[in-house]
């Protein structure tokens, strides 16, 4: 289980502040295991976008909604594209949102991106959720990864940090919007994916 106590951010970037290391290693595992049954009920697909390019992420959703894209263009869904309702929120998962954000609603939505050697993710920022006041909770597992955090406008100087497995961010506030976005992982860098790679499970109230 994870401090009930609020947490203290190790690092705070451009209003987006870091907790390193928040996650011990058995609560890391729990989730892992959680997040396995998840990619059963829910199986991980590789996202098109309405261009009809491939992201070199795969995804799933646990909640009520889950963020997809397809050449339709990108939204929330109250369904996997296999056309079942997403599984539910594990606890242990909504309880490092309660946290390290214990003033907002809980969230409806955990997008979990998985990411191989190869894959990235290009600068964006957040904004197809409802109530762009509610603060995103991103959760790292796995091989370390480039986070990348610009501006509120696309362009300009931009700072970078490694994200570590264990490590959790929280986006509110003005950082809610800036441009973010991962260059590139560190293949081997952790031993908690029995096969590599990394996981992120961004938490969000969407609706
Ligand atoms: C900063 N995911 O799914 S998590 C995403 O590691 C996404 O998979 C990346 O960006 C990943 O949209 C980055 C960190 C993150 C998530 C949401 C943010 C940073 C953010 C929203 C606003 C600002
Ligand atoms: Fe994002």
């Amino acid at each position: 289980m994870v401090k009930k106590s609020k947490p203290t951010p190790t690092m705070t970037i451009r209003g987006v502040r870091l907790f390193q290391g928040l996650l011990s290693r058995e609560v890391q595992t729990e989730m892992l295991g959680q997040l396995r049954e998840i990619a059963r009920a829910a199986p991980f697909f590789r996202p098109v976008t309405s261009r009809g390019q491939n992201m070199s992420v795969r995804m799933t959703s646990a909640g009520t909604v889950g963020w997809i894209s397809d050449r339709r263009g990108y939204r929330y869904e109250t369904q996997h594209p296999d056309g079942k309702d997403w599984p539910p929120i594990p606890e242990s998962i909504l309880s490092v949102w309660t946290s390290v954000a214990p003033d907002a609603p809980l969230p409806d939505s955990c997008l979990i991106n998985f990411y191989d050697p190869d894959a990235r993710m290009g600068m964006h920022q957040d904004r197809d959720e409802t109530d762009l006041d509610q603060p995103v909770v991103s959760i790292s597992l796995g091989d370390e990864a480039l986070f990348r955090i610009g501006n509120l406008t696309r362009g300009g100087k931009t700072e970078s940090v490694w994200l570590n497995s264990g490590d959790v961010l929280v986006m509110g506030g003005p950082a809610r919007l800036v441009y973010h976005g991962i260059d590139r992982i560190r293949p081997g860098s952790s031993q908690l994916l029995p096969d590599g790679g990394r996981i992120n499970l961004t938490l969000r109230v969407a609706r």
